[in-house]
């Protein structure tokens, strides 16, 4: 990390990054809670709501959709990704360079390292190469830090999260984004591990507002830097208010109940 490598994509050393690859990642199945999210421009109109410090896309929908919003939001390019069809050891591909993603206007780069996985070491190689390229452009770096493969019995475990934020940190990311490891104390024993560095909370699946705000309320307690989400927003029928609630919680260090009031009145059904 190179201290404020990440200033592009975060507010007061915070981030809340509005992940939308998951067309890649999950298939169209992820739009179904709410259809009109199959369309880039609705969660790109969502991702200009103030509480939204970057916006994670792949190489085809920033190419397509990211001009029409460049003055309102911050991009952040998913390098690589693999589709849900792929049955393999867990693998990544690179899908666009460092290079194009400055061309088309990113701030910062996401990549993701399955430590554990049998592609552990090309991965990390290939994570070298972008992660310096990166620094010539000025880029922030992200690794979305996901221990997984066939020898790894449990992903969240306070030891593997630990170990996850921490090869964030010795490969040179500015940020690791971490899958919550179940408690306040493994998160802080994750957010230690991980030195100077940004940890943020990755979203999950979709829960109740009071759930999730209670899981990033205990997140940034334990020392994270936010959060990078995609399903807990935008799988809601009313992103914004819930971007309200969440901009309380990290930003202005609210409880969850000043989160919950934050968001009442406009999440009806959630
Ligand atoms: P969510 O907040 O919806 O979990 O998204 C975060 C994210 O990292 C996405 O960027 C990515 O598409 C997805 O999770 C991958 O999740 P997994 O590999 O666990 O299926």
């Amino acid at each position: 990390m190179i201290p404020g490598a990440d200033d592009a994509i975060t507010r007061d050393g915070k981030a809340l990054i509005l992940a939308y690859d998951h067309g890649l990642e999950h298939g169209p199945v992820d739009f179904e809670p709410v259809p009109a999210t199959t369309d880039p421009s609705t969660v790109f109109d969502v991702g200009t709501h103030d509480a939204v410090t970057a916006v994670a896309v792949q190489k085809g929908v920033a190419e397509a959709y990211y001009p029409s919003y460049e003055d309102d939001v911050t991009l952040l390019a998913k390098l690589n990704g693999t589709s849900n069809l792929w049955m393999g050891e867990p693998d990544s591909a690179v899908n666009w360079s460092v290079d194009y993603a400055a061309e088309v206007g990113a701030d910062a780069i996401g990549f993701t390292l399955y430590g554990g996985s049998n592609n552990e070491v090309e991965m990390a190689e290939e994570f070298r190469k972008a992660q310096e390229k990166a620094r010539e452009h000025d880029m922030g770096v992200v690794m979305w830090s996901y221990p997984r493969g066939q020898g790894l019995k449990d992903d969240t475990s306070p030891d593997t999260i630990a170990y996850a934020t921490r090869l964030g940190l010795e490969l040179g990311a500015d940020i690791a984004k971490v899958k919550y490891p179940g408690s306040a104390d493994a998160m802080e024993w994750a957010v230690r591990s991980a030195g100077d560095m940004n940890v943020v909370m990755s979203g999950g699946s979709k829960t109740s507002d009071e759930a999730f705000l209670s899981t990033v309320r205990e997140a940034m307690d334990a020392g994270a830097s936010g959060l990078a989400v995609g399903r807990n927003v935008f799988q809601r029928e009313n992103p914004e208010a819930i971007l309200d609630g969440l901009e309380a919680v990290i930003f202005d260090d609210a409880t969850v109940d000043e989160a919950l009031s934050a968001t009442a009145g406009l999440e009806a059904s959630d």
